[in-house]
């Protein structure tokens, strides 16, 4: 049985290190935040299911191979041939800079709707994640996060929510307005510092009355993503900070989504509060110090490799 169900739209990525306008090569590959999860736990030897919407096109065999390679569960994936597998083009600028292009709209993922993922919650697995990508992505899958996320809670099934804001597909205000109701249902809430705001009530000022708002909403746990400032993890019970730890910074695109791998790893191996932070912040170190969204993810007798000292060869 899956232990963890998530969906939402993976598109085929090209990946370029010099300015796109220059021409060149562009490295081939595959990106979405919630099968980045996905691949993470996968890794870790969890059993994890994702659906979502490809096209009937090239890119989209691409994004299930690559899944299913991955030993990610995709039987309740489809195809849809009224619109293609989206592209993303990642650009990097200056430095760890990288500047993201979408070629989204209209994709086979922004068709997707509730009946696409009830099937997946059946039966129940342990936990369901989700981001805040998916509800921008139009009224089907927003429908579609809703549904899923009020009937898993209902099943009694844990739902997270990684907020991941993403300004370029809409603004703060909508993405609120489609957040906040969520709350009811969610147990686990991952974000940026900057982007606890739009989960938690308005009346909020500070960061610490977003977590306690949260919290009294019946949240279980709070997670604040701070990138190299490390993170902060909060339960009505207690409250651990961790650091990030120190990596040489290749790519920080799908480190937000490794962490969350190491976190939900973490939680359902039944780790406490400091033992989850502590796998999350190590998953994002790989991401990290790895090119590629989830290429460089850990596998489980990997996780101990940072500690390896610096310069050693692995024998
Ligand atoms: O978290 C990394 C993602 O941003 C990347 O994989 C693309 O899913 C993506 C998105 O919607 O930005």
């Amino acid at each position: 049985p899956i232990e963890v169900a998530t969906f939402g739209e993976t598109m085929a990525s090209l990946r370029a290190d010099d300015p796109i306008r220059l021409g060149g090569t562009m490295r081939l590959s595959v990106a979405g935040a919630e099968s980045n999860v996905a691949i993470g736990l996968a890794r870790l030897g969890h059993r994890v299911g994702w659906t979502g919407r490809v096209g009937d096109d090239e890119t989209g065999e691409l994004v299930l191979r690559t899944l299913r390679a991955e030993a990610v569960d995709v039987t309740h994936a489809r195809v849809d041939g009224r619109g293609p597998t989206a592209l993303v083009l990642f650009e990097r600028r200056i430095g760890d800079l990288t500047r993201v292009i979408y070629h989204r709209a209209g994709s086979a993922a922004s068709l997707m709707s509730p009946e696409d993922v009830l099937p997946a919650l059946d039966p129940p697995p342990r936990l369901l994640h989700v981001t805040g990508i998916t509800p921008a992505l139009g009224p089907g899958p927003a429908a579609a996060v809703r549904v899923a996320v009020a009937a898993a809670a209902e099943a009694g099934v844990r739902v997270c929510l990684d907020v991941n804001h993403r300004s370029r597909l809409w603004d703060r205000d909508r993405a609120a307005e489609a957040l906040r109701p969520l709350v009811p249902s969610l147990s686990v809430v991952v974000a940026s510092d900057d982007e606890l705001e739009l989960v938690a009530p308005a009346s909020a000022a500070t960061e610490r009355d977003r977590v306690v708002s949260l919290l009294d909403a019946g949240v279980d746990e709070v997670v604040v993503k701070r990138g190299g400032d490390g993170a902060s993890g909060h339960t009505l019970k207690t409250t651990e900070h961790v650091l990030a730890r120190r990596v040489r910074v290749i790519d920080l695109v799908g480190a937000g989504d490794a962490f969350v791998a190491g976190y939900l790893s973490g939680l359902l191996d039944d780790l406490d509060l400091a033992g989850r932070l502590d796998r999350a912040v190590t998953t994002g170190a790989f991401a990290v110090a790895s090119p590629g969204d989830w290429e460089g993810a850990p596998t489980r007798n990997e996780l101990g490799l940072l500690d390896s000292l610096p310069g050693s060869t692995l024998r």
